[in-house]
């Protein structure tokens, strides 16, 4: 089979509307309620649904046995942050298979290299918007041709705005222009942004608790939920959030101090639960003219993560040299984490390097990764 990439939204609605659909979803609450606005579009057309394994970015950590068992004809994956070359691999690999692609994440496009059909659509990797033009990939679901419309009138444009929340969190309100979307959309369907934010606390425990059962059940609550309501009435979801709260404030309590250098600081926190974003956040808004990094361990699991946030600072050049290094990292303009498999400390040391290097510009730093 000949090289196909298509990079249109039309073209890659069409594949979807057109065959039987497996869809992998980032783990967050934007990743789960871009699934959920497929669910409410597609139906039976989805004929499995599943999120990598959580903290992990690569094609390792996809649900490979379940892709296999699905017999879909199209794999699409969603809000995930690969790079291009990544997905245009996964068209070998699942060919005759086809692979569709949406994302907001700043990555490399795909090149032309692959052998499979890639429908491949990133407004942000493709330079046609920066993040605050597409502030979640639930909203460019949404954005599909079609789409929006057919959305509206089954009132599930909350959906989107669960998305643009669930992605900026706290600093929506600095984002104006995504805060409006968010607000616009949550209001077309008759629900205010404190609802919505009340949604995203909610499907965001289940990853916080290493859930991927609860996560599956979170995207398939949210796509047949009439709104929030039927979201915020569940069960599951409410236990798992009290769970998941109290992992989040013991390992605030938990947090300790590890160094310092120009612009950086660095700590160490042990939980169980993957509160790594949770606790990376706080402490990036507690220091928000430096680069914050954190090396959450998880004892009982016997993994951890290393994670980097920085409120003013871009980390784009660190995370592509950590890709470029074989490291399965993934992230943002501000943020980037990956996994690793000891509570080596040396790491965050090392990652501190880069971060001078691509950062600060301090050439005394030298050595990749
Ligand atoms: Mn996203």
């Amino acid at each position: 089979m000949g090289n196909e990439i298509w990079l249109s939204m039309e073209s890659l609605w069409n594949s979807l509307t057109t065959g039987s659909v497996f869809a992998v979803f980032h783990w967050d609450a934007d990743g789960i309620a871009s699934a959920a606005i497929l669910l409410k579009m597609l139906g039976e057309r989805i004929v499995g649904f599943y999120p990598p394994r959580v903290g992990v970015y690569s094609l390792e950590a996809l649900p490979w046995r379940r892709i296999s068992e699905s017999r879909a004809s199209v794999l699409t994956v969603l809000d995930y942050g690969l790079p291009g070359t990544a997905y245009e691999d996964l068209s070998d690999i699942v060919a005759p298979r086809s692979v569709a692609v949406l994302d907001h994440h700043l990555v490399e496009p795909p090149r032309g290299g692959g052998r499979g059909v890639l429908h491949y659509v990133n407004p942000v990797a493709q330079s046609l918007g920066g993040e605050e033009d597409w502030p979640a990939t639930s909203f460019l679901v949404y954005s599909i041709p079609g789409v929006g419309e057919a959305c509206d009138a089954r009132r599930c444009s909350w959906l989107a705005a669960v998305g643009i929340v669930g992605d900026l969190g706290p600093v929506i309100e600095a984002r104006p222009r995504a805060y409006g979307t968010a607000a616009r959309l949550a209001g077309k369907s008759g629900y205010s942004l404190r609802d919505i934010a009340k949604v995203v606390e909610l499907v965001d425990s289940c990853y916080r608790l290493l859930n991927e059962e609860c996560i599956v059940h979170a995207a398939q609550l949210l796509g047949w939920a009439s709104g929030p309501r039927d979201v915020l009435d569940d069960n599951r979801l409410s236990r798992a959030a009290e769970e998941a709260a109290k992992a989040l404030r013991t390992a605030m309590d938990r947090v300790r101090y590890l160094f310092q250098r120009h612009g950086i600081i660095a700590y160490y926190v042990e939980s169980d639960a993957y509160v790594t974003s949770y606790v990376g956040r706080k402490l990036a808004a507690m220091h928000s003219d430096s680069v914050v990094l954190l090396l959450h361990w998880a004892p009982g699991r016997k993994r951890g993560f290393v994670y980097a946030r920085s409120m003013r600072h871009q980390l784009t050049r660190v995370l592509r040299e950590l890709r470029e290094s074989g490291v399965p990292a993934g992230g943002k303009e501000h943020v980037l984490a990956f996994p690793v498999e000891e509570p080596d400390k040396g790491l965050i040391e090392k990652l501190a390097d880069l971060v001078e290097r691509h950062v600060f510009g301090r050439s005394s730093a030298d050595g990749g990764w």
